[in-house]
C-alpha cells in the first residue's frame, strides 16, 4: 500500500483489485477533498484467486453467495460476495482469496443466494475466474 501523503480526516473506504493484479487496493474518502487511491505495490510472491460471480437465478453479481476454497492438503478458506464494507462505500463485488503458496484450488464450492450449489475442481490460480450460476 502507498502511504497517505498528509494527515487528513478520512471517512469512507472501499477496497478491491483496481488493476486486476491479485493485490487488494483501497480508496478512501477525504473530508473536504478528493478521494485517495492507494495501490497495493507489495511484492508478488503469493498466489491468489479472484472470483467474479455471474448470477442468473440470483442477483447478477451473486451478492450473498458463500464460497469455500479447499487447497491441496485440505486447508479450507471461506469468503462471501458482498460490497458492504463501511460508511458511504461500496467495494469490489468479486470474491478474493489469498492462497499463499498454494498453486491451485482443489475444490471451489459456491452456495448461491438462490439455493443453487456449484462445485468447481482443480482451479488454476493467479487469475480472475468468471463463474456463471448454473440454470438449475
Ligand atoms: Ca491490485
Amino acid at each position: 500500500m502507498g502511504q497517505l501523503p498528509v494527515p487528513q480526516l478520512h471517512r469512507g473506504m472501499a477496497y478491491g483489485d483496481l488493476d486486476n493484479d491479485g493485490r487488494i487496493d483501497a480508496i478512501v474518502t477525504v473530508k473536504d477533498g478528493p478521494p485517495e487511491i492507494l495501490m497495493n505495490r507489495s511484492p508478488e510472491k503469493n498466489h491468489w484467486l479472484l472470483v467474479k460471480l455471474i448470477g442468473t437465478r440470483s442477483n447478477r453479481d451473486g451478492l450473498g453467495a458463500r464460497l469455500k476454497a479447499t487447497l491441496p492438503g485440505g486447508r479450507a478458506l471461506y469468503n462471501h460476495a458482498t460490497t458492504s464494507t463501511g460508511l458511504r462505500a461500496s467495494s469490489d463485488p468479486r470474491v478474493h482469496f489469498g492462497l499463499g503458496a498454494a498453486e491451485r484450488v482443489d475444490k471451489l464450492k459456491i452456495w448461491w443466494p438462490s439455493g443453487t450449489r456449484q462445485v468447481l475442481e482443480n482451479v488454476q490460480t493467479d487469475r480472475i475466474l468468471p463463474v456463471q450460476e448454473p440454470a438449475e
